[in-house]
């Protein structure tokens, strides 16, 4: 049944992306502009002709809202979706909340690029005096996982896609080999963790990559589930080189 083809789209601007305040796992709501961009993606993706047999999401409402629109776009608002928290914004600990431009003027660009993009190294933990831990912690979503003792304080890159490559290899995997048509709506580093896996980066490598909000993209894949076609937009490339750097430079001082 191989090649596969696999479409992956990060949400449409959130409000707190447009706010540049890291996010991670507060729920934020898609901007007016990111409202757009997920009919854009939508509309895209109807005039590529995509039709899918199956959805995945995360438990965040820019994510499903995303979908959503995309769904509505090409006459499949009834989907079958799936909603998975591991499928998650990497959780930004005690970042979560902070603007992304003024913790640089703070602690130096160099630090946030290491916060935001290194592989390995995790934002400092979310405090439960935090302001923001008891909205994320009592939430009702999480009441079936992640279990309390596993509840992220923190995300690296590399602590994310250990929780979403499970949901990777164990559910979506079969579904592709079962030629299963397939769309996920999720986050930037949810989504970098899945590029990194598929295109085999180095920890260097994935650190370059900044993924916009609201372009789809797709993989054709084969046998094996190795890429033929690696990070295929669906767009103009000089509007998504455009859109990437301006994603890296939200972690700049101004
Ligand atoms: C952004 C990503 O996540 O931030 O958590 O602030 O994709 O859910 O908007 P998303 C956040 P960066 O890693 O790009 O700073």
């Amino acid at each position: 049944m191989a090649p596969y083809k696999i479409v992956m789209v990060r949400h449409g601007e959130s409000e707190w992306n447009e706010k540049n305040l890291f996010c991670g796992w507060y729920d934020a709501n898609l901007s007016e502009k990111g409202k757009q961009e997920a009919v854009s993606a939508g509309k895209a993706l109807k005039d590529a002709g995509y039709q899918f047999d199956i959805a995945y999401t995360s438990v965040l409402t820019r994510a499903q809202e995303t979908l959503k629109a995309i769904l509505n776009e090409i006459g499949q608002s009834n989907l079958e979706t799936v909603k998975t928290w591991r499928l998650n914004e990497r959780h930004y600990g005690g970042l979560t909340g902070l603007n992304k431009a003024e913790t640089a003027a703070k602690y130096g660009d160099e630090q946030v690029a290491i916060w935001r993009r290194s592989f390995d190294v995790p934002p400092p933990p979310m405090e439960p005096d935090h302001p923001y831990y008891d909205t994320i912690v009592k939430d009702a979503r999480y009441a079936n996982g992640p279990a309390p003792d596993e509840f992220p304080k923190f995300e690296s890159l590399k602590l994310t896609i250990e929780r979403t490559l499970p949901f990777w290899n164990d559910t979506i995997v079969p579904q592709i080999k079962a030629g299963k048509k397939i769309l996920i709506a999720a986050h930037g580093n949810s989504l970098r963790g899945i590029v990194k896996h598929l295109d085999e980066m180095s920890d260097e490598q994935i650190m370059k990559l900044n993924l916009p909000t609201g372009i789809p993209f797709y993989y054709t894949l084969d046998e094996n589930l190795k890429p033929i076609e690696s990070l295929q937009f669906l767009g103009d490339p000089e509007t998504v080189k455009k859109a990437m750097e301006a994603v890296a430079a939200q972690g700049k001082a101004k």
